[in-house]
């Protein structure tokens, strides 16, 4: 660790002399996988007003620097939100494809709540953070897929077996329907063929790595509540008011014994239904505030749902219909699915995350052959465009290497450490030197029994937060097992 601190006041040193050498002499600069993220990391992506041209252009020029990728810029709504599809060629072409996919917008940021600008991707010289909007959701995964991929490709001259898509989908912050929900639905996309995916995660703030096989589904739920409306000092029964009320009671019973479960240590908050009131409407405006001598005829509440895919939603619409907002009571109510429950087929809306999935299997096995270790599988308490994925019946995972992170998703001074961003450029260099020649690898997986080996060595090289030492280990392995020397 000590090393890093002393090593990336350097890099960021290097870096800044190489930018201002390049607008003296127009020269490109010489680029690290680091200023590469931070390149990334600058383009505005943020919503209400995401660049998301720039940053397509910008990564179609990295994947230009490896010869073998692919690369398409597809549209499905307008030209101000284009779809990035990069495609890295297996051997085999009819094997089902991995699909690696981020998404590229972010949420907005209050700049002056931030130690440094939320765009400048600010290296903190003493520890190694890198500030920005971004930096962990998710923009390191986006960039740590084209990575992984010129590492095996320059360094090791592997190409899979199976064909890897990556994919950069537009407006997953604003619920991915004109980004990630168009782009499944497309003739492209089924064109892919696509076996299994891998999308975002959530840091981890201990030394496990997080993986995520199911969202919770989010409904917005308004009811309202009519009545007869009455001076302020009438007593009379339901009133629009006293109707709303009832049920705002229920709802709040409903949400502690939900909310119980977690406090008792039961389940987890992802776990259980989640009932949290986000608006109430009521009251007749007046020039100063609101009448205060009228019980007002109409009364609306908002409430943001978020639903397990081992709820039951047809129990949940009865609750509503029945309790929340019964009509006898005179109420009424919308439902907005957010996003869907149940598979295409009427399965719970999860990824399997056991023997019975052999997704899963090699993608344990990669993690832990390479010395990492994984928490046990989580449902995400919020929802990703995982779930448009999940909902078509592709096995699909949550996972953004991040270890002894906090969660700053969302938050103000989000920050990736550039150690866990890329902890090992020096071991890359050693890589390199003992070049590891993997040409058999295929028949070398097989001797170990995995079968899905063009994801099982991508997933060494993205998920192994580039931790050479372990690939070395496990190149050792495989050269051992194939009597190859190393
Ligand atoms: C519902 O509205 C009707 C018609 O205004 C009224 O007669 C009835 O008492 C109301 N019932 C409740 C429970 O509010
Ligand atoms: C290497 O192989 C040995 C014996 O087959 C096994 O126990 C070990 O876990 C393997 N190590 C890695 C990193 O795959
Ligand atoms: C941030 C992070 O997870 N770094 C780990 C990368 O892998 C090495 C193992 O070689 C660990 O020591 C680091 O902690
Ligand atoms: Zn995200």
């Amino acid at each position: 660790m000590s090393k890093h601190h002393h090593r990336l006041p350097l890099l960021a040193a290097v870096t800044l002399l190489l930018s201002l050498r390049l607008s003296a002499t127009d020269h490109p600069p010489t680029t690290t996988p680091i200023t590469r993220f931070q390149n990334y990391l600058r383009i505005n992506t943020a919503h209400p007003n995401p660049d998301y041209n720039t940053a397509v252009t910008y990564l179609s020029s990295f994947a230009r620097t490896i010869p073998t990728l692919q690369i398409q810029t597809l549209y499905f709504t307008t030209p101000d939100k284009p779809l990035l599809l990069i495609t890295w060629p297996g051997s085999n072409p009819s094997l089902p494809s991995v699909l690696l996919n981020s998404h590229l917008d972010s949420v907005p940021a209050e700049s002056l709540k931030w130690f440094h600008d939320p765009f400048e991707a600010h290296l903190s010289p003493d520890d190694g953070k890198i500030y920005a909007r971004g930096a962990q959701d998710d923009k390191c995964v986006g960039m740590q897929y084209l990575e992984a991929i010129k590492e095996l490709e320059i360094n090791f001259h592997y190409s899979p077996t199976r064909t890897v898509h990556i994919s950069y989908v537009p407006e997953e912050e604003v619920g991915g329907f004109d980004g990630m929900a168009k782009f499944v639905k497309s003739v492209e996309f089924k064109k892919l063929n696509v076996g299994f995916v891998l999308d975002e995660g959530q840091a981890s703030t201990t030394d496990e790595f997080r993986t995520f096989y199911a969202d919770r589904s989010p409904w917005h739920v308004v009811i309202k509540a009519t009545g007869v409306p009455g001076h302020g000092s009438r007593m009379y029964d339901n009133s629009a008011m006293e109707n709303m009320m009832k049920s705002i009671e229920v709802i709040t019973k409903f949400r502690e014994n939900q909310f119980d479960l977690v406090k008792a240590g039961l389940a987890a908050t992802s776990e259980v239904i989640s009932a949290n009131p986000v608006f109430l409407k009521a009251g007749i405006p007046s020039p100063t505030g609101f009448v205060m001598n009228m019980q007002p005829s109409e009364v609306e509440a908002g409430f943001d749902i978020r639903q397990p895919p081992t709820a039951d939603p047809d129990l949940m619409r009865k609750r509503i219909a029945e309790e929340w907002a019964p009509a006898w009571r005179n109420m009424t109510y919308e439902i907005t699915e957010k996003g869907p429950l149940r598979d295409f087929m009427g399965r719970p809306l999860m990824t399997a995350t056991d023997g019975s999935n052999p997704w899963w299997s090699i993608f344990k096995q990669a993690v832990e052959a390479a010395g990492g270790k994984l928490a046990k599988p989580e449902i995400l308490t919020s929802t990703t465009d995982a779930r448009f994925m999940r909902q078509i019946g592709i096995p699909t995972l949550g996972f953004s290497p991040m270890k002894n992170t906090p969660i700053l998703l969302h938050d103000h001074n989000e920050f990736l450490k550039d150690s866990v961003y890329l902890e090992g450029i020096k071991n890359s260099v050693l890589l390199k030197q003992r070049s590891v020649h993997l040409k058999s690898f295929d028949e070398d997986s097989n001797l170990l029994g995995a079968k899905f080996s063009g994801l099982l060595w991508t997933c060494y090289l993205v998920y192994q937060n580039f931790s050479c030492n372990m690939q070395i280990s496990y190149c050792k392995n495989i050269t051992r097992i194939a009597g190859d020397g190393f």
